[in-house]
């Protein structure tokens, strides 16, 4: 396997980085999954772009440019044979001292792709639908930190994570601190109920899948909503699905103890999953 390192392709075993870096320390830094299909990276500009927007707030200066970083996901799966992928782009601060000031890290950005397989959610999931369950640690304020930047630190999520695999869950619904819906640990959740689709407007990643969906549904006049979303508006919806580059579209059958709808996955949903699966087929950068 090779491993795209500051611009050299480089055997896994000696990718290495040093424990001075600053996404070690701090997880100091952004990143990216993204997928590409039978030769096809989906919707990769959008992932670059929503990259080079964490570093611009972040305030880490990325070495390459748009295309470039562009060239270098098509290069390291190139060199790895891959057609069907998951990849992984990190960039972080670079390598400091033991302090926190950002400035000793100036101009020394690494920058780090790795291309491989992942299996998120067993198969049989997609057919039967999940159940889920709401958690009690409650999603970064975007006064803090914005859940719009798609940073290293991701304690948030992973504790979050971590009551939901406790209770014998997969995935789970974190609320906002106001105790909306917010969205799930690594994955952006949306409701229907009477054929209109919905999805939270506020502390939540805004997802490339989420874009993707929405941007399905409207070809296909389908009526969509940005906007608040209460826990017992998930009880109530006729459907429940998740969104994310690792889990695609992914139909929820059960939410804190509830059944949504008749408790399998909805005509909305299924409809859905199969125009994405055909978007992945047709749109994407060729390589
Ligand atoms: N919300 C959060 C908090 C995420 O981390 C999504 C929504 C979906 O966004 P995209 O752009 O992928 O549609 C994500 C991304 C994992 C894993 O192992 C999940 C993500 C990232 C890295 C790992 O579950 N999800």
């Amino acid at each position: 396997m090779k491993i795209y390192m500051n611009g050299k392709l480089t055997d896994k075993q000696d990718a290495k980085i040093s424990v001075f870096d600053h996404g070690f320390l701090y997880g100091d830094g952004a990143f990216e999954g993204i997928r590409s299909y039978h030769g096809l990276v989906f919707k990769l500009e959008e992932h670059i772009n929503r990259l080079l927007e964490t570093a611009h707030t972040l305030m880490i200066d990325v070495p390459l440019s748009k295309k470039e970083l562009i060239q270098a996901v098509i290069s390291t799966l190139k060199a790895n044979q891959l057609r069907d992928a998951y990849i992984r782009i990190v960039v972080t601060r670079g390598e400091g001292d033991l302090g926190l000031d950002p400035r000793k890290c100036e101009g020394k950005a690494n920058i780090v792709i790795i291309t491989d397989k992942i299996v998120l959610y067993p198969q049989e999931l997609y057919k039967r639908g999940m159940e889920i369950i709401t958690v009690p640690t409650v999603r970064n304020l975007p006064e803090a930190l914005n859940p719009m930047l798609k940073s290293l630190n991701y304690l948030n999520n992973i504790l979050a994570k971590i009551e939901a695999n406790n209770s014998g869950f997969n995935e789970a619904i974190m609320l906002d601190a106001q105790g909306y819906v917010a969205e799930c640990t690594g994955d952006n959740i949306f409701i229907s109920k009477n054929n209109v689709l919905s999805t939270p407007a506020q502390a939540r990643l805004r997802g490339i899948t989420r874009d993707a969906v929405l941007e399905l549904a409207h070809r296909h006049a389908i009526e969509t909503k940005e906007c608040l979303i209460t826990r017992h508006e998930v009880y109530v919806a006729d459907e429940c699905f998740l969104t994310g580059t690792a889990a695609e579209i992914i139909p929820v059958v059960k939410v804190d103890g509830r059944l949504i709808g008749n408790g399998h996955p909805g005509r909305l949903t299924l409809k859905l999953m199969k125009m994405f699966h055909e978007v992945t087929k047709r749109d994407g950068v060729r390589f």
